[in-house]
């Protein structure tokens, strides 16, 4: 039978005036409105960034986002693997900063705290709070983000456990996305927008390496 895996699906967008309206009339239900604190981390030269990994304490608790095995093509959405575990944060980072390690002529034995590496290796590159109003229509998430920075943007997801309901949960995401008057348009995600005006010489080089896309 088919593997299962957990990928998470989303599309970031504008938020429309009226969103909040629409999404209720959609059948939509508000079911938290939360603030929190990120705080990412990677080495001095970016191992973790160029090869799109995104390790953060989101309020204190480590988590891990990383590019998925395959992904369906997708200009308007994105899809990416995350784990809260630190075990799994631990195995993964020893693997993506083998090289780094190398180089520096360090090693991780076995499964050790994942701020022991970081506090080790890593520094700080972007902290930002978020206040998040999330609303939910049947299996679908809809975020709604406002950023300390005076940035704000939504974001529609679905998460599946099947590689063959992806397809669905594209097309799904398009049609409400469509529904809630999204313009084609996708929206700059809040890291990108950070880093575009915080940090360019980081955003320019993951920009050349397709981490993220320029702006237009
Ligand atoms: C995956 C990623 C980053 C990590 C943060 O991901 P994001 O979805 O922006 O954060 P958030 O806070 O909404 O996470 P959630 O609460 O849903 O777990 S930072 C940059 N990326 C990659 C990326 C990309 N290439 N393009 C776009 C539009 N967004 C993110």
């Amino acid at each position: 039978s088919e593997k299962q895996i957990t990928l998470e699906v989303e599309r970031k967008f504008i938020v429309p005036a009226d969103c909040e309206t629409l999404i209720e009339s959609l059948g939509g239900t508000l079911i938290e409105e939360k603030h929190f604190q990120d705080d990412y981390y990677d080495t001095e030269d970016y191992s973790l960034t160029i090869r799109d990994y995104w390790l953060r304490q989101r309020d204190g608790i480590w988590q891990l986002k990383y590019p998925p095995e395959q992904r369906a093509e997708s200009s308007s959405t994105s899809q990416y693997c995350e784990t809260d575990s630190e075990d799994q944060i631990c195995e993964l980072l020893t693997k993506v900063l083998q090289s780094y390690l190398g180089r520096h002529d360090m090693h991780v034995s076995g499964i050790v705290p994942v701020s022991n590496i970081v506090s080790s290796i890593c520094h700080n590159f972007a902290s930002f709070k978020t206040k998040r109003k999330s609303y939910k229509i049947d299996d679908i998430k809809i975020d709604l983000d406002m950023m300390d920075f005076g940035f704000n943007v939504g974001e529609i997801e679905i998460i599946i456990h099947r590689r063959s309901d992806l397809s669905q949960a594209l097309s799904r995401i398009d049609d409400l996305a469509s529904k809630l008057g999204v313009k084609e348009e996708v929206s700059e995600g809040k890291m990108e927008n950070f880093l575009r005006t915080k940090s360019s010489s980081h955003y320019n080089q993951l920009v050349c390496l397709g981490v993220l896309s320029k702006k237009d």
